[in-house]
């Protein structure tokens, strides 16, 4: 059982491909419904607003996994942003054109039943599920081509860990207050059922107030929990923090020495210092 059926799809220039929706089986809608379902029980209490209204106006409780032609149509209204199909994951400069365009690549394929519970690749669950939602809010839509745009100039200069970062511990494992009460709303967390609870709920990482810098300086870990999350106060603000001129700060990361994912430093705003060991 070949784990991507997409894999040798034929692909455009921009690498996207046919998603093909009718060639999805039954077993395979049958098992997006099944993710769905446990992470939305999950998420109901944990996920920011934002999100779980956009479940609703995108339609996606509507069972079975989605055609991104139909999503698209939905949500290009709301925000001007499309969901594209490829394969998997697509080199740098092709992934920050599209988002500078307000595309979204999203895989096609559908994790295998072995790896329900997780899988390293974004699979279209992880792509369309946890990072779609937030794409109808106008705001983080904003945010998040400011982001491409950002990405192609980052390339530039050679700085891209830095920027990667900033896409890490916002877009996939970011926190949000808004009402006060902590919030998810990273992708990485909400296609997650069990970083979900962690993330919230778990003693052991610190939890630390966004700041550009700190973040653009933090390493991370691409296999377990996170070790810190950091917190936004809203959309606005992280679109604000992207708005400002990243050259000077570029030019302070060159010698800024890194910091480790479990670090606390000197001027953290410190929500949560976590107890380290899970
Ligand atoms: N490609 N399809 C896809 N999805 C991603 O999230 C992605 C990618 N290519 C590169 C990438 N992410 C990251 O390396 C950048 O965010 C830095
Ligand atoms: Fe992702």
């Amino acid at each position: 059982m070949v784990k991507n059926r997409y894999a040798d799809a034929p692909r455009a220039a921009d690498f996207t491909i046919d998603q093909m929706w009718s060639s999805y089986t039954a077993e395979e809608h049958d098992r997006w419904d099944r993710l769905y379902a446990r992470a939305t029980k999950v998420l109901r209490t944990r996920a920011c607003p934002e999100f779980l209204h956009a479940l609703d106006r995108l339609a996606l409780s509507g069972g079975g996994i989605p055609d991104m032609a139909e999503l698209s149509e939905r949500l290009t209204p709301l925000t001007g942003w499309q969901v594209v199909p490829v394969t998997d994951l697509v080199p740098d400069d092709i992934f920050f054109d599209h988002l500078a365009n307000r595309r979204f690549p999203a895989g096609a394929f559908i994790r295998p039943e072995a790896e329900f519970d997780y899988l390293s690749e974004p699979d279209i669950f992880h792509d369309i599920f946890g990072h779609v939602p937030l794409l109808a809010d106008p705001v983080y839509a904003d945010f998040m081509q400011a982001y491409g745009r950002g990405g192609a100039r980052a390339l530039e200069r050679g700085q891209l860990k830095n920027l990667a970062r900033l896409y890490w511990y916002t877009v996939e494992f970011g926190l949000i207050r808004g009402q006060g009460d902590l919030k998810l709303f990273g992708a990485g967390i909400m296609s997650s059922v069990a970083e979900s609870r962690f993330a919230l709920e778990d003693p052991s990482p610190n939890r630390i107030a966004f700041d550009l810098e700190r973040v653009m300086r933090t390493e991370y870990d691409i296999d377990d929990f996170q070790k810190t999350y950091f917190v936004i106060d809203s959309f606005e603000d992280l679109r604000a923090a992207c708005d400002a001129d990243f050259g000077p700060l570029y030019d302070r990361l060159r010698t800024a020495p890194d910091i480790a994912p479990d670090a606390v430093i000197d001027g953290d705003d410190v929500l949560w210092r976590g107890t380290g060991s899970r």
